[in-house]
């Protein structure tokens, strides 16, 4: 049996979790304690969810993680669509979903006071729901101020509030169009970008501010979401690939092309040239932040799989990049 240590409160613990269960990989969810211990003592990247295979292997991060259980659990509940073109846009909207909608989550978690508060509770009861008062609400005061404290180094800061806060509108707007015609972004069967919105969305959709904001302007996205949770009764098909693609994904991979890209191309260049902070403008607005290493890689991983794609995948794929203004930023 897998077991799959996370907590709810963790963007990438449900995101894993959800996609376990579409796949109707039998697994215990294993919410106790602190699951970043089991990493840590695994001798992996101290972060969660972790994985426990059932060989005993342990393995974190989500997204090789979603890749490591298509080869073990190859077969018709896999997540990455048949078509080239469109596993290549799976794989870039996941990515979004992973590194930029994750701003707009950790934002509104830290940055307003109802939001912070509740975070807080959340998180520490999950690992323990009976601490004694004292112990209780120090853990809760020492959480959230290491999380506040981090809040600049993963550029949520008042300078790029707005530049979150509108993309996280945009986000609501263009995907409750989508779910009200097409079930998830390539047909009636979820992608693994699909459970890369949903993971950060997720956590967006329980915590006060943005879930207020989530009801009042998308309210099928948050529907979308309690349904995807749990999708193991779904049995659907990707959408045909030789069809345009529906105007809400083109939407999306547009806002990809305006925000998440270009900041990650600036990311890498701040890296390469030992640059102490990353600056650009992102739809005519000033942002900035310090380089992250782990998203040169998401950037570096993004350019090598488009490189490697056959000429005929890439006469197919280009114009699409090309049209949303993404392709500058991954050739
Ligand atoms: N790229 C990783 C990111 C995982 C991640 O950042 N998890 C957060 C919790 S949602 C974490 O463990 N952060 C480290 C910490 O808070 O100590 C993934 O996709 O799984």
């Amino acid at each position: 049996m897998y077991v799959l240590h996370g907590l709810n409160p963790s963007p990438y613990s449900v995101k894993m979790r959800a996609i376990l269960r579409y796949r109707r990989i039998p697994f215990v969810w294993n919410a106790t304690g602190n699951p970043r211990d089991v990493a840590v003592a695994a001798g992996l990247p101290p972060v969660i969810p972790v994985l426990r295979f059932p060989d005993g292997r342990l393995m974190n991060d989500s997204t090789p993680l979603a890749h490591a259980l298509e080869r073990e659990h190859p077969g018709e509940r896999s997540i990455v669509p048949d078509d080239p073109v469109l596993a290549y846009l799976n794989d870039l909207l996941e990515d979004f979903g992973d590194e930029w909608v994750t701003k707009m989550m950790f934002h509104y978690r830290w940055y307003y006071a109802a939001d912070r508060a509740f975070a807080q509770t959340w998180i520490v009861t999950s690992r323990d729901p009976l601490m004694p008062e004292g112990p209780r609400r120090a853990a809760m005061q020492a959480f959230n101020d290491r999380q506040v404290g981090r809040m600049a180094m993963v550029g949520c800061t008042e300078q790029n509030r707005p530049i979150i806060e509108d993309s996280y509108r945009f986000l609501l707007a263009t995907l409750d169009r989508h779910v009200r015609e097409i079930p998830f972004l390539f047909g009636s069967r979820p992608s693994l970008a699909d459970f890369g919105l949903f993971g950060q969305l997720q956590i967006l959709s329980v915590d006060p501010t943005p879930m207020a904001e989530m009801r009042a302007r998308a309210p099928d996205v948050y529907c979308w979401l309690l349904r995807l949770d749990d999708a193991s009764g779904v049995d659907g098909t990707w959408r045909d690939p030789s069809l345009p693609l529906p105007e809400t994904v083109t939407a999306l991979l547009t806002h990809c092309g305006e925000t998440y890209l270009p900041f990650l191309a600036a990311n890498t260049r701040a890296l390469q040239e030992g640059a102490d902070e990353v600056r650009l403008d992102i739809q005519g607005r000033p942002y900035a932040q310090a380089p992250f290493r782990y998203q040169a890689k998401c950037h570096d991983a993004l350019r090598k799989k488009l490189a490697a794609l056959a000429p005929d995948v890439r006469r197919r794929l280009d114009p699409v990049l090309e049209q949303a203004g993404c392709l500058t930023y991954l050739a």
